[in-house]
Parts: structure tokens; sequence; C-alpha cells
């Protein structure tokens, strides 16, 4: 196993679910960290609990991925000493409405192509200005069963995650011969705040999503991913789907009643 100690590992979306369990689970490893994301405050003080518990080194910058040149200067920023960048996650990302394609809103369509897709490719591009020279680096993208199977509703949402899906397929053949693993890691339902994000704060609509159910929690992702990011370095693994139990694929779950 490729021990991850010393090694500097960006996150993006650090603040909150996947992203700040990724933050929790590569500190543990001893691996130093660029967190990412809009909400500074958060980002700083998981900084503070993190470089205490753990004696590691992080650096925190605010972000919004959706901007091309705030992306750059985050990345142009970077002190010599944090851009030898070894792995990239990209888990920044959201949906936003479950609403059929007739009544969806433009606002919201934006908002997670924007997101999901284009803020990856302007994070991607910056991260490989300093993993092509020195031929090594991994890019582990947060994919979806959303992006293995559509569902209802799921529109555009789904369009976002296969297109993650295609993204990555194809990372992996352009950088083939720069020595840079691609990694994608597809959940099913995590209990997260993406279900609160999706409904724009409706907590009782986001808490049905994992009604008569155990979901997988966000640690459940981050030990896929930092399992992800130790294989030995010929390894890479290609693509990891992990649901919970009750759920088969992105339209088939098993609840139970009360
Ligand atoms: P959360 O809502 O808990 O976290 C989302 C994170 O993304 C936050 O830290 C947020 O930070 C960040 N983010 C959102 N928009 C932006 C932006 N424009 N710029 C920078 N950061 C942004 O959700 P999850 O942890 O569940 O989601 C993480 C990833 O996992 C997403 O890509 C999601 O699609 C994917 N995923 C989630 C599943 C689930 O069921 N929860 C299942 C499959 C995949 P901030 O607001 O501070 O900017
Ligand atoms: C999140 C999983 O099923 O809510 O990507 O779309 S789902």
């Amino acid at each position: 196993m490729k021990g991850l100690k010393n090694k500097i590992v960006v996150i993006t979306g650090a603040t909150s679910g996947i992203g700040a369990a990724c933050a929790k689970h590569f500190a543990k490893e001893k691996a130093n960290l660029i967190l990412l994301a809009r909400r500074l405050p958060i980002l700083k003080e998981l900084s503070k609990e993190l470089t205490e518990k753990y004696k590691i080194k992080v650096y925190c910058a605010e972000l919004d991925v959706r901007k091309k040149s705030a992306v750059q200067k985050v990345f142009a920023a970077l002190p010599v000493e944090w851009q030898k960048i070894d792995v990239l996650i990209n888990n920044a990302g959201l949906s936003r409405g479950l609403d059929k394609i007739d009544s969806g809103k433009s606002k919201d369509w934006e908002e997670m192509i924007d997101t999901n897709l284009k803020g990856l490719l302007y994070v991607t591009y910056e991260a490989l200005q300093f993993m092509v020279p020195r031929k090594s680096g991994h890019i582990i993208n947060l994919g979806s069963t959303a992006g293995h199977d559509v569902y209802p509703a799921g529109n555009v949402y789904c369009a976002t995650k296969f297109g993650v899906k295609a993204l990555s397929e194809s990372f992996r053949i352009d950088l083939l011969d720069k020595n840079i693993k691609v990694t994608s890691v597809d959940p099913g339902m995590v209990e997260t705040n993406f279900s609160k994000v999706r409904f724009h704060g409706d907590e009782s609509r986001a808490n049905k999503v994992y009604k008569g159910l155990i979901p997988l929690s966000a640690d459940d992702v981050a030990d896929a991913i930092i399992y992800c990011a130790t294989r030995p370095a010929h390894v890479n693994i290609n693509e990891i789907i992990l649901t919970p139990i009750a759920q088969a694929s992105a339209n088939f779950t098993y609840r139970k009643e009360n």
C-alpha cells in the first residue's frame, strides 16, 4: 500500500459532507491538505481541528469553483511548497431541485452544470499544470449512481454526473502517457447536506430521502477514496460504485416502513 504521509491532497468542497470527511480521513493518514470551498470560516475551523489533532499542514482558500478566474488565482497563489500536488479530489458539487423537465428552473440547471462540470474542469486544468511536468498525480472525481442510471426528475443533475463519468474516462485516456491516475468514485445515497441543498433548505423534504433505510455516511465514501489513493504506484482504480445495502441502483431501493 502506498502511504499518504506528507503527500499534498487538494479537496474541493471541504466544508461539508464527503469533502469534510475526506479532509479528516486524509489528515489521519498524515497527508497535508489544500482545502477549498466558498465558506472560508468553516474551512479555517476544520483546519484548526486537523492541524492540532494530526500535526499536519493545511492551506485553506475561499473558492467558488464556478469562477474560472478565481480558480486560476487560487492555484497561481499557491506557495512553492504547496505546488507539488499529489491528489486532487474533485468533490465540490450539488443538485438543485427535483423537477420534471417541463417545470425545471434554468437557474438550477445552470448552477449544477457550472459547478459539477465546468468547475471540475477549471480546477482539474489548474492542478494538471503542476502534475503533468512531474509526471505524477491522481485525480479523483465524485461521480454518482446518478451518472449510471437516470431517475425521474433527475434530468440535469443526472446529466452532470453522466458528464463526470465521461470526463473521468476521457481524462484517463488523455493522461495515459503522463503517469497520472484517474478514478471516479460513484456513490448512491449518502446522508450529507446534499438533499437539503437540493430542496433549497427544506429539511423535512430532505429527511424523507433517507427514510426507511440506512444510507451511506460521508465516512463510508471517504474510506473508499482512501482505498483508491493508497494502491501501489502501478495500480489505478478506474471506478468504484458504492451504495447502501438497501439500494441496488439509482432507481431501486428497499425501505422498511416506520
Ligand atoms: P454537501 O452539500 O454536504 O457538500 C457539498 C460541498 O460542495 C460543500 O462543501 C460545498 O461547499 C461545496 N460546493 C458546492 N458548490 C460549490 C462551489 N460553487 N464552489 C466550491 N465548493 C462548492 O454534499 P455531499 O458531500 O453529499 O456532495 C459532495 C459530492 O458528492 C458532490 O459532487 C455530489 O454530487 C456527490 N455525491 C453525493 C451523493 C449524496 O447522496 N450525498 C451521492 C453521490 C455523489 P461551500 O458551500 O462551502 O462552497
Ligand atoms: C446523489 C445520489 O441518487 O440522490 O448523487 O442522485 S442521488
